[in-house]
């Protein structure tokens, strides 16, 4: 139907959940099944500032990490600040054609990694990413830290410690506890099947209910 938005969603959730696996696997059965969808990620390792922070990450650089954050939030913001296809206006964009947005990581990563280290808070780990498309799904792949760990390649960079993996659990919990946003808590240890029959299905409602309804901002 001629107006429709697409919906935006996210996929979030701990390391090695499987969100990588989720989103490409969403985008392609949407497709398939007549829908315009597109795949986006956070951080896109490939543009410039990924590979900031991948070189941090792959402890190569020490590089200032606030520096990295706040530009990787910037990449969300604004075409003007970074050459990024993954900016706010192209997403506002492509939800207006009618293209549903499948997110690999958003705002929610960001700040649950950036405020599981010392001395930063939730609320200004925040503010970079205020304002940004909202959501209309927001799927939180659930797994316990050991079996996450168990899955390939786990332990190679910065962040993949179960102490710190436990600490940026706490603060996405604590962003799950904001009631005006769309979590669905979604059990990641069965199998990719099964997880994919239950994000698709949730999918499906959020493209029928978000052409109904504006385009929310993120946190006001
Ligand atoms: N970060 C940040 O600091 N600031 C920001 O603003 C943003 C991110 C957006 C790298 O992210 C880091 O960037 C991350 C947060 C920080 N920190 N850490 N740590 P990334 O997205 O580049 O990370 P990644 O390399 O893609 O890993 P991942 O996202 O943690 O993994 P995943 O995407 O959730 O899982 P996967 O790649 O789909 O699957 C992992 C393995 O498990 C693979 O072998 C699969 O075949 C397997 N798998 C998947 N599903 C299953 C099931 N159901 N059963 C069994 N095995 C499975
Ligand atoms: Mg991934």
């Amino acid at each position: 139907m001629a107006g429709r938005r697409g919906a935006l969603i996210v996929l979030e959730g701990v390391d090695r959940a499987g969100k990588s696996t989720q989103s490409r696997k969403l985008v392609d059965a949407l497709c398939a099944a007549g829908h315009r969808a597109e795949l986006l990620r956070f951080p896109e390792r490939s543009t410039e500032i990924g590979k900031l922070l991948a070189s941090y990450l792959e402890k190569k650089s020490e590089d200032y990490f606030e520096t990295v954050s706040v530009k990787l939030s910037s990449c969300r913001r604004s075409t003007r600040t970074c050459p990024v296809p993954t900016s706010r206006p192209l997403i506002k964009e492509k939800l207006s054609q009618g293209i549903t947005l499948v997110v690999d990581r958003y705002a929610f990563s960001g700040v649950a990694f950036t405020s599981a280290k010392e001395n930063f808070s939730l609320d200004w780990c925040k503010q970079p990413d205020t304002g940004l498309p909202k959501p209309d799904l927001v799927v939180f792949l659930e797994l316990q830290l050991a079996e996450a760990a168990a899955r390939g390649g786990f332990g190679l960079e910065r962040y993949e410690s179960g102490a710190f993996q436990q600490r940026a659990l706490q603060r996405f919990q604590q962003l799950m506890g904001d009631v005006t946003l769309p979590w669905k808590t979604v059990d990641a240890s069965r199998s990719i099947e099964d997880v994919h029959g239950e994000i698709r299905a949730l999918s499906e409602d959020t493209i029928q209910a978000a052409a109904q309804k504006p385009l929310g901002e993120l946190w006001t």
